[in-house]
């Protein structure tokens, strides 16, 4: 992959002749980039499904006044098979273990096709069982209004994946830029575009342990059209992230600790208002 300076790159898409524009397959130790992987079909129904979501904004720790700032995440999210709730602190191996992950919805088919799909691919990232949790990424921006301006949320700060083994992670929409970081350096290592219904995996000591990665922005666009349930807020990138955590580790809400129960059960209220599922989850 190329390490450009992102910061040096003209406005506009890239030129066809630049290396870095997201549309050829790359394959390293650890990495895999897969343009177009996603079937124009299976495009269009993620898309579909992710218009059909109510994703809700989360806070970053259970006290957010005790951090400062707003608290909030960059970006509304919505997770399936296990909702990992920021305020609970995630999984993170090795001591992030309990009363972080409560059970929800099931994958979809199209994406446990496509997951199906790419098994040979995880097995050259030494995978063998496919994953069974994702959180789901809206990037776009809150549209104008009363005399705001516009407040774009199109970004991922920096971070690394717990969960053991590989991640997968889908695209839908506009162009991102995707970088690889050490936390300590102002350069990224590896930067590229990831492109509209392309895969990426990251796995292993490099890209998986050491290596943080971000989001830095996304580009305007309208090909596909992409919507949410989320009042005004247009999006323009949806990315999902594919993690596997072990099934001793998803409980149910009411299996909760009573404080851990205390901080999810206001998110799960929000998300009953149009989940079956989480209803259920409230009603223990
Ligand atoms: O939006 C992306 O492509 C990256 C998503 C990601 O890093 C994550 O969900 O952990």
């Amino acid at each position: 992959m190329a390490a450009p300076n992102p910061r040096s790159r003209p406005k506009g898409p890239p030129p066809s002749s630049d290396p870095d524009r997201g549309d050829e397959h790359i394959r390293e130790a650890g990495y895999s980039y897969l343009p177009k992987f996603i079937t124009a079909a299976e495009g269009a129904a993620l898309v579909s499904y992710f218009a059909s979501l109510h994703p809700i904004w989360e806070n970053r720790y259970a006290d957010k006044r005790r951090r400062g700032g707003s608290g909030r995440l960059t970006r509304p999210v919505y997770w399936l098979g296990a909702w990992q709730f920021a305020a609970l602190g995630y999984y993170a191996e090795p001591n992030h273990l309990e009363n972080r992950c409560v059970r929800a919805e099931p994958l979809p088919t199209v994406m446990t096709d496509i997951l199906e799909r790419l098994r040979p691919e995880l097995g050259l990232h030494g995978e063998d069982a496919l994953p069974n949790t994702c959180l789901i990424n809206y990037y776009g921006r809150v549209g104008k209004s009363e005399g705001k301006p516009p407040v774009d949320y199109a970004r991922l700060r920096m971070h690394r994946d717990a969960e053991p083994g590989a991640v997968v992670m889908f695209s839908v929409g506009q162009p991102a830029q995707f970088e690889f970081v050490l936390p300590d350096a102002t350069e990224p290592k590896h930067s590229q575009w990831v492109r509209n219904r392309s895969v990426v995996i990251l796995s292993g000591p490099e890209y998986k342990d050491t290596l943080y990665h971000r989001v830095t922005r996304v580009r305007y666009g309208q090909d596909p059209v992409l919507t949410s349930k989320l009042e005004a807020f247009e999006v323009r990138r949806i990315s999902v992230s594919f993690r596997h955590v072990p099934d001793a580790y998803i409980h149910d809400l009411a299996d909760l600790s009573e404080d851990a129960r205390a901080i999810a059960t206001p998110y799960v209220e929000q998300l009953a208002a149009h989940s079956a599922h989480f209803q259920r989850q409230l009603e223990g």
